[in-house]
Formats: C-alpha cells, sequence, structure tokens
C-alpha cells in the first residue's frame, strides 16, 4: 500500500478509545439484548452500547422516549462550525471532552478549477479560517484546512469506524453510516453539549430495515438504490427513525457505495442509516491504513451487525421493511426540485414530455461529499474513455468536484483526471462548491430555464447556481457521464443508441471500475493540522467590526408569562426547507456573525397570500416589505411574531442559524404542520416555541393580519398542549390547539432562553 502522510497526519485516530469501546461493546450489548429480551437489530446494538447511564435499565419505547447517549466523537465543517464554536467558547471549558475535528470545505467557490478558486478562497476567508484553526488548536480539535475535502468523505477515510457513534454540525453527517456507525447530524448546540463533556440527547429512533437482496449489475449503481428508496419514503418517510440496510445485496457491495446510500438517508429525513460490519468494510480500512482498527473490528464481528434471528425475520423486529432487488433495479433519475421525485431511466423520456422538463442537459456535475469515491470516479472515467473510442463528442459541460485531496491525488496519479480533461471536464477543489451554491456559473444570473444533473444529494430550488429555473436532477455519477455526454435527459444507455462525429450510432458500454484503487491511495498533503497538547496560550481573534464573525450575547431568559400580542410574519406556503429559511451561496460568509447573516431571513420562504418570496405585510405600517426587515421593525417596537408554516418544516439541512436567525431578530414562536428533526431540535435549543398544530386543517385559518396570544404557558408541561388565541383584524377569533414535544429538559432551555444559558450556568457552579 502505497499511502504517503505528512508529519503530523497519523494513520488511526484514537485508536485507544476505539479498542476501549469494542472492549465494553459486548458486555453491553449482551446486556441490552437480556433486558429488552430479544434479538437486536445492529442500530439497537450500537444505540444501547452508547447510553449515557452505561447499561440500559429498559426497552426504550420508540419515537417517545428520550433517551441520553455519549458519541464518541464530533465533527464540524466550516459554515456550521463557526457558530458551534462561538458558543463552546462561552462555556469555559479549555479542551472539548471528545476527539473533535473541524473541515474547511464549505466556502470555496467553485469557478474556474481547483488550484485558483482554492487559493482565492484562501485570501476571502482568511479571517474565518483564521478563527476555526486557532480555536481548534486552543480548545484540542483537529483541523482540516481548506483543499483537504469535504467533511464527510475525510470523515470515512479517517475517522469513521464499525459501532461507533458520532454527532456532526451537517445533516449529511449520515455519511459514515458506510462504515458501520450510527453517525447523525446535528445543530451547533448540539456539538457545543457533547464537546463539554455532556450528554446529548435523541428522540428514540423507529427502525426501518431495508433488505437488500440480488446484485447490483450494469448501470445500476448504490445511488440509485437510495433514488428509489427516497421515492418510496419521500422527503419526510424516514423521520425519527434509523434505517438498517442488510442482506447478501448489502454485502456484496462496496464500502464507499454503502456511504452514499446513507449519506442521502438525510434527503428522506432519517435520523440515520446504517450497515451491518462486512468484508467491504474490512477492505476500505485497510486501503485507507487502518488495518489495526479493522483486527479490532473482527475481534467483536458478531457485536457490530444485527443479530441473525433479526435479519431472518426482520419484520418482527423493525418497525417498517422494504425489500429492493438489485437484480432487477433501474438506474433512476430523481428531480427536479425535490430529492424524492424519483423517475426510473426507462419512464424518463415520458416524464419529461409530461412535464415540459428541458431535455438538453447543460451540465453534468460529478463527484461531491455523496459519490466522490475512487470506485464512482473509475467507473465514470470508463464512459469518458468511450467519448474518444467510439468517436463521440460530449455535448454538455462537465465538471468533477473530489471529496478529499486523497481521492483526488489518486485519481490523478491513475491518469482519470486526464481522461476526463479529453472530454473536456473541469475539475473544482475537494470541496462542497456547486452543491451549496457556491458555483459561479456563467450566465446563471440570466435566470433561463434549464436542465443540469448532478450526483450530488439535493436538488432545491437555487441551490447549485442561484437560479429559480435551474431543473437539478439527481443521479449516479455514472449515469450523470452518460447523459453529459449525450447532452439529453431522456437518453436511456441501456436502450438507446447515440451518434457519433462520423453519424455512425453506438452504443455505451456499462460503466465498470475498481472498488479500490489497484496501487493503493496515495497523497503528499493530506492538509491536516494536529491541535496544540496545551492550548492554553493560544489567542482566538474576533474583531469588533468584523463583517463575518461576531461574538455572541446570551439570549434574553422567558419573561415567565403568555406571549401576547404576536403579528404574523408569514405564514410560509409549501415547502420551506432550511434553504428557504437561511439561503446558503452568497451567505454562507456570514456564518459566524448572526445578526449579518439574520438578513437572509427566510427570504426563500413562498408567502401564501401573495404567492411571492421575501415580500410580507407588515402589520405596523400597512406596506409589503422584506422578511428580515419587517422583523427588524417589529423588533425595535418591542412587538414579538410568530411564524406558520406547512408540512417538514425546516428539512434539510442542520443549519442552526435557521432557528438563531428568528431568535435573535425576536420571532417567539413557530407554529407548521409539521417539523423535520434536525431544525426542530435546532429551535428548541434556541430558546423558541416550537409548536404544530393539532388540527392540520387550522393552518387554512390563519390570515394576513392576525395577532395571536398563547394560554397556558405558564404550565408549560411535557405531553401538555398549548392553546394559541388568533385574533383577525375582523375582530373574530379561534382558539388553536397547539401540540408540542418538549421534555423537562427541553422546557428548561425554553424558560432559560436557550439550552446555552443552562449550561453556563452548569460550568459557572
Ligand atoms: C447542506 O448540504 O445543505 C449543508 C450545507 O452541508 C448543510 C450544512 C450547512 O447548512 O452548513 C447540511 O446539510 O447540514
Ligand atoms: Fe457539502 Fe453538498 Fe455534502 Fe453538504 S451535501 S456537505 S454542501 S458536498
Amino acid at each position: 500500500m502505497q499511502r504517503k502522510i505528512t508529519k503530523n497526519y497519523c494513520m488511526v485516530f484514537d485508536l485507544d478509545l476505539i479498542k476501549k469501546l469494542y472492549a465494553a461493546m459486548p458486555a453491553r450489548v449482551d446486556a441490552a439484548r437480556k433486558s429488552l429480551g430479544r434479538p437486536l437489530t445492529l442500530a439497537e446494538k450500537i444505540l444501547y452500547a452508547h447510553l449515557w447511564e452505561g447499561v440500559a435499565p429498559v426497552d426504550f419505547k420508540r419515537g417517545k422516549d428520550y433517551v441520553d447517549f455519549a458519541p464518541d466523537r464530533v465533527a464540524m465543517q466550516d459554515a456550521t462550525a463557526q457558530m458551534a464554536l462561538l458558543q463552546f467558547d462561552t462555556t469555559g471549558r479549555n479542551k472539548v471532552a471528545v476527539p473533535s475535528t473541524v473541515h474547511c470545505d464549505h466556502l470555496i467557490v467553485a469557478k474556474n478549477e481547483g488550484k485558483a478558486d482554492l487559493s482565492k478562497a484562501v485570501v476571502e476567508n482568511e479571517e474565518v479560517y483564521n478563527f476555526l484553526s486557532s480555536i481548534s488548536n486552543k480548545y484540542g480539535i483537529g483541523f482540516w484546512k481548506p483543499g483537504a475535502g469535504i467533511i464527510h468523505q475525510v470523515v470515512l477515510e479517517n475517522y469513521a469506524f464499525p459501532g461507533g457513534m458520532m454527532i456532526g454540525t451537517d445533516s449529511h453527517t449520515v455519511n459514515a453510516g458506510g462504515l458501520g456507525m450510527v453517525a447523525i447530524g446535528v445543530g451547533g448546540a448540539d456539538a457545543c453539549d457533547v464537546m463539554a463533556g455532556l450528554s446529548w440527547e435523541l428522540l428514540m429512533p423507529k427502525l426501518i430495515g431495508v433488505k437488500l437482496t440480488g446484485k447490483l449489475n450494469g448501470w445500476t449503481s448504490p445511488k440509485d438504490v437510495i433514488l428509489k428508496v427516497a421515492g418510496i419514503l419521500t422527503v419526510k418517510g424516514g423521520t425519527n427513525a434509523i434505517v438498517e440496510y442488510f442482506g447478501e445485496g448489502a454485502t456484496s457491495m462496496s464500502c464507499t457505495g454503502k456511504g452514499t446510500i446513507c449519506n442521502m438517508g438525510a434527503e428522506i429525513g432519517a435520523t440515520t442509516s446504517t450497515f451491518g460490519y462486512d468484508e467491504s468494510m474490512r477492505r476500505y480500512l485497510e486501503a485507507t491504513g487502518r488495518k489495526d482498527l479493522a483486527d479490532a473490528a473482527d475481534q467483536i464481528k458478531d457485536y457490530l451487525t444485527g443479530d441473525p434471528a433479526v435479519y431472518a425475520q426482520p419484520e418482527k423486529y423493525f418497525d417498517k421493511v422494504i425489500e429492493i432487488n438489485l437484480s432487477e433495479l433501474e438506474p433512476h433519475i430523481n428531480g427536479p426540485f425535490t430529492p424524492d421525485l424519483a423517475t426510473p431511466i426507462s419512464k424518463m423520456k415520458e416524464a419529461a414530455a409530461q412535464n415540459n422538463w428541458p431535455t438538453k442537459v447543460e451540465v453534468g456535475l460529478i463527484g461531491s461529499c455523496t459519490n466522490s469515491s475512487y470506485e464512482d470516479i473509475s467507473r465514470a472515467v470508463s464512459l469518458a474513455k468511450q467519448v474518444a473510442q467510439k468517436g463521440l463528442k460530449t455535448k454538455a459541460e462537465f465538471t468533477i468536484t473530489p471529496g478529499s485531496e486523497q481521492v483526488r491525488y489518486t485519481i490523478e496519479r491513475d491518469g482519470f483526471l486526464e481522461t476526463f480533461s479529453q472530454i473536456g471536464a473541469r475539475v473544482f477543489a475537494n470541496a462542497c462548491g456547486p452543491c451549496i451554491g457556491m458555483w459561479e456559473r456563467m450566465g446563471a444570473e440570466k435566470q433561463e430555464r434549464n436542465t443540469i444533473v448532478h450526483s450530488f444529494n439535493r436538488n432545491f430550488a437555487k441551490r447549485a447556481d442561484g437560479n429559480p429555473n435551474t431543473l437539478a436532477f439527481v443521479a449516479s455519477p455514472e449515469l450523470v457521464t452518460a447523459l453529459a455526454i449525450a447532452g439529453d435527459l431522456t437518453f436511456n444507455p441501456i436502450t438507446d443508441t447515440l451518434f457519433n462525429e462520423k453519424g455512425e450510432a453506438v452504443k455505451l458500454d456499462p460503466p465498470n471500475g475498481d472498488e479500490l484503487p489497484q496501487k493503493g491511495f496515495a497523497v503528499e498533503d493530506a492538509g491536516y493540522q494536529a491541535p496544540a497538547e496545551d492550548g492554553s496560550q493560544v489567542q482566538v481573534v474576533v474583531k469588533a467590526d468584523s463583517k463575518r464573525l461576531q461574538l455572541l450575547y446570551p439570549f434574553a431568559e422567558w419573561e415567565g408569562a403568555d406571549l401576547q400580542g404576536l403579528k404574523l410574519l408569514i405564514k410560509a406556503k409549501g415547502k420551506c426547507t432550511t434553504d428557504h429559511i437561511s439561503m446558503a451561496g452568497p451567505w454562507l460568509k456570514f456564518r459566524g456573525h448572526l445578526d449579518n447573516i439574520s438578513n437572509n431571513m427566510l427570504i426563500g420562504a413562498v408567502n401564501f397570500f401573495n404567492d411571492k418570496t421575501d415580500h410580507v405585510k407588515n402589520q405596523l405600517t400597512g406596506a409589503y416589505g422584506p422578511v428580515p426587515a419587517t422583523q427588524r421593525d417589529y423588533k425595535a417596537a418591542g412587538v414579538g411574531s410568530i411564524v406558520v408554516g406547512d408540512e417538514n418544516y425546516g428539512e434539510g439541512s442542520s443549519r442552526e442559524h435557521a432557528a438563531m436567525e428568528p431568535r435573535h431578530l425576536g420571532v417567539r414562536v413557530v407554529l407548521v404542520k409539521s417539523f423535520a428533526r434536525i431544525h426542530e431540535t435546532n429551535l428548541k435549543k434556541q430558546g423558541m416555541l416550537a409548536l404544530t398544530f393539532d388540527n392540520k386543517e387550522d393552518y387554512n385559518k390563519i390570515q394576513e393580519d392576525d395577532v395571536f396570544n398563547t394560554i397556558g404557558l405558564t404550565t408549560f408541561v411535557p405531553g401538555k398542549s398549548i392553546e394559541i388565541l388568533v385574533k383577525h383584524s375582523d375582530g373574530t377569533t379561534d382558539t388553536i390547539q397547539a401540540n408540542h414535544s418538549y421534555n423537562a429538559q427541553q422546557i428548561e432551555w425554553f424558560k432559560a432562553g436557550g439550552a446555552l444559558n443552562v449550561i453556563r450556568r452548569q460550568f459557572a457552579n
């Protein structure tokens, strides 16, 4: 194996800690099996092995009980780490309590090509990178520099391990399920708790089992499994559940393919997804320099997968079971505008015609944290090679965003980048880039209706290039490459032919590639900076006049009375993801400055009353204006407000800015039909009141000029709903029942004005 490493970049991080966990795991799992009196799924084994209290006294009720856990590690990316670490900085601790890392990946704009784009980003984000690097150094956090790669790929390569539990301030933290972890996306405040040495609370997840039979073949890849699952479960079907994959189809798939499936579990709202430890994981651990870890895992391998009795009769042990036969699975294309609109390739011609989707593919983009494994790239390259061999010409633009420097270096060494450059491809920096709107796409400002195809995970409106009229479709890297070559969304490589430069009809051969590099992975500088042993002398600078960073102030405590006279800020219509609540792209640069980023609050949400975005009625003046400015008026006048929303409000990202901005600007209540898990927790953490309509029809009762009072906050207890008195402008009123899912601890957060105020008190005492 040829894996060059830099001086301070060690082979297996935290091996002793992992071995300690493995030593304790069998006894914990056996005890849980005994007290539950039944065989266990893998998810349960990992959860019960990570109970804060040690051994499990009871069979926790899934979907009902809040349980305290002790995660093994924390990962943060630069766009969320700023807020997480600004919060940690106020706790009074001098070192993180569990191994933690920061990854600089979200702030790099993709424009020309990797090197130049990276150099520009390093200059533009200097202040933020310095802050993150110094605060990491101070508090004992591993720091991955810009250019090192995307958090989830770097975590998979270095930190993920079978049977472990981690949390990360990014919804795609779940990617590490590919290596048999329970890895969960959270807001920065949750990460802050765990780094401060406190327990981490989670609603005991329900369990969804996905049995994979058969074997992937031809054009079908792991991505198609999750595209299919997303079509079945929809964007909210996985809420508060762990999805566990098993069966012969699971073991016959690569570890990185498993990562892709788990990664996109975020798109169905799942708490996380996972796979049992198997040979593919062993091969991946060895290839990434972690043979010792694989040996340790082998010692307790039965504890790192579900019990055979569970997999033999899954219906008995999972809350829901889905079966997919991989031998029959078709490649899928999901989109536009939502990742669960799944169309099998054979139906695309029909679907595109019916929906009037532009069929010309303008750009094909592969890579990202979801799909940039060596296997993905080698399979895509097998198609790129056919362009020259068959006398074809690539019709669409084509880009690659490698997930890590290790992958980039290796695919360059193996000649893949050269082959891609022959089809006119551009290689962007090892970063999120176009996946998160950090793409300066030429001509996007013209807002033309157009189609792009990518192998990322999300495709909400405006997400890639800021153009609301870009229709983004999600597919496997192989299919994206084929569609880019054909320049046509309806091209079905299984059945269709292309005409080459000589006018001959040619067919693309199915993709093939290597699961892992035959010559091993290699990298010259992985981009890691180890923290100081003693960071007490490290200075962390936040300038008072900085536009990018702002120290946090404690939010005010609850006033101890019902909230009165709240004005309706916006009644959001339809999909309202965290991208609608706190947009990314150019706004990412304010992720460390709460007041500045608050200027994007809810600007993407559609106002129910006029179908416009960022255009709401100011009840103080009667005039219409942008949401943030209207809310700032309410704040200045000392008037509280309420946001009303539809289903799965806050779907998507873990960004707690979507909760902190309304908190900072004086919104008091968010009342919706249903919430996405991470966002609901983020609201609670920040001391907001997150409520759901008891009767979803009551959403229709809310009028533009309504004013609201809460009734029952002084007796706010778990399980008891709260009433909302809605006063309409014609003098009539409605009383609406609103439910909540706060437990006793979370009610304390609300009363204290936010969880951080509670932690501060604990450390002050
Ligand atoms: C995303 O994919 O939307 C992001 C950007 O990675 C986010 C995190 C963020 O908003 O910083 C996520 O998924 O959590
Ligand atoms: Fe980055 Fe996109 Fe992955 Fe989020 S989903 S971590 S933005 S590459």
